[in-house]
């Protein structure tokens, strides 16, 4: 949408300054900007990146992002934890967009580091409860079936912060402990299936091969169903950080159940009492008990666009984006207020809604300049609707860390910034 306007002066002194121009026909024309409607010379104006040869094709063996994108990355805080290898970093999640998270920027956490392991010495070993104990080495799993599938995995730690009121301000902070990539693996049932899991067996250990040799108990049931034994995301060989060469894909469970640089399975008739499952990852209710196995992660949302690191720039025309995802199938519906709950309207949906998978939503509008309050409220296929704050507060209290799935406010400003806040 270009109108056409006086000559731009300086566009066409340039012009006639002697700059072999590619499209010098357009130079005295002086074409408005979309919006503005006045003169932008950036479009008449022959740039260096026209005027030069490019790189070539020797100079990026590995791609990386443009030199313009150093501002997207994952961000720890440096206050939360004592040491950068028992840690934790957030996924960028106001800078991306789509559903999948590309592989450099899901984040991390670890609890002794990233394992830095030469994949012909790494062996996954099962054994306990089963007939016939068995070794495979990366090449063995590789010759088995393997399959494809897109999941998120959210640290049940993820929006931890938040228990006691708004406090980290940016969705990267608030909720940036989800990532959603493709994996690539061999299901668990058949390697199961291939020691002979048995009758009595009915949960399994979980071990990683890092410095923390992190472990965890899983059911056998959700062994048999869903989970991948993978090797590859994204197309690729995991990256370290996220358990290269192996780690367990557990859709829609917590995410310290997806062990990484996964070295062991061993099957047993009940669960271990592992320091993770005990001293961490349970819930501490409002009135003193411990909850135990909270392995689903519940529908949850949040509008990334705009957000305390990605504000209001403009009047008018403007899109808002978002994520929702649930442990427990796919999203069926996202809702959306602009004025703190008085009015909410279906958010669109757009792209692929998968199971266990991050789905994402718009809602297209114009922005007059007033104050804004922003939340999204997602609802799953078993019609699951996530909760408020404080409606999660009545049933587990306020010292809780985990399994904060409550409803997230942003608070827009007239000049566009955007805060963190909640509301009665
Ligand atoms: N071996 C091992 N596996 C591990 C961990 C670990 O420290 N060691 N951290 C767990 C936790 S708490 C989470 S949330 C996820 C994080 O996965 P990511 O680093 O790919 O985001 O890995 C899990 N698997
Ligand atoms: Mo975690």
């Amino acid at each position: 949408m270009t109108s056409p306007a006086k000559p731009d002066p300086l566009s066409r002194r340039r012009f006639l300054g002697g700059a072999a121009i590619a499209g010098a026909g357009l130079a005295g024309t002086g074409l408005a900007h979309a919006e503005t409607g006045k003169p932008d010379p950036l479009i008449t104006e022959v740039q260096d990146w026209s005027r030069y040869l490019g790189e070539g094709v020797d100079k990026r063996p590995y791609g990386t992002p443009s030199r313009f994108e150093k501002h997207v990355m994952r961000r720890d805080v440096s206050w939360l934890t004592a040491s950068p290898e028992s840690s934790v970093n957030f996924t960028p999640l106001h800078e991306l967009d789509g559903i999948i998270t590309p592989s450099g920027l899901c984040f991390e956490r670890h609890h002794g580091g990233i394992a830095d392991i030469e994949p012909a010495n790494h062996r996954l070993m099962i054994h306990g409860l089963v007939d016939k104990p068995l070794v495979f080495t990366m090449e063995d799993l590789k010759r088995m079936p393997r399959q494809n599938r897109i999941y998120f995995l959210e640290c049940a730690a993820n929006s931890g912060m938040e228990w006691r009121g708004a406090q980290l301000n940016g969705c990267q902070f608030t909720h940036g402990m989800v990532h959603n990539v493709m994996y690539t693996g061999v299901p668990l049932k058949t390697l199961l299936a291939e020691a002979g899991v048995k009758t009595n067996a009915k949960w399994l250990l979980l071990e990683g091969a890092d410095s923390s040799g992190m472990n965890r108990s899983l059911p056998l049931e959700k062994a048999l169903d869903d989970v991948l034994i993978a090797f590859a995301m994204n197309g690729e060989a995991l990256r370290p950080e996220q358990g290269y060469p192996l780690r367990a894909v557990i859709p829609g469970w917590e995410g310290n159940l997806w062990v990484k640089w996964l070295r062991r399975i061993e099957v047993g008739d009940q669960p271990w009492q592992a320091r993770e499952e005990t001293s961490k990852y349970t819930d501490l209710l409002a009135d003193g008990r411990s909850r135990r196995f909270t392995f689903f992660m519940d529908a949850k949302s949040v509008v990334t666009n705009p957000s305390p690191q990605a504000p209001l720039k403009q009047k008018g025309r403007n899109v808002l984006s978002g994520l929702a995802w649930s442990g427990r199938g796919t999203i069926k519906r996202v809702d959306v207020t602009l004025d703190g709950g008085k009015n909410w309207q279906h958010a669109r949906i757009d792209g692929p809604v998968l199971d266990k998978s991050l789905t994402r939503f718009y809602v297209d509008f114009d922005w007059t300049g007033q104050d804004l309050l922003i939340q999204s409220r997602a609802m799953d296929s078993t019609g699951y609707l996530q909760p408020t704050k404080e409606e999660l507060r009545k049933i587990r209290g306020t010292n809780s860390i985990y399994h904060n799935n409550g409803i997230q406010t942003w608070h827009v400003k007239a000049n566009g910034e955007t805060e963190n806040v909640e509301i009665g």
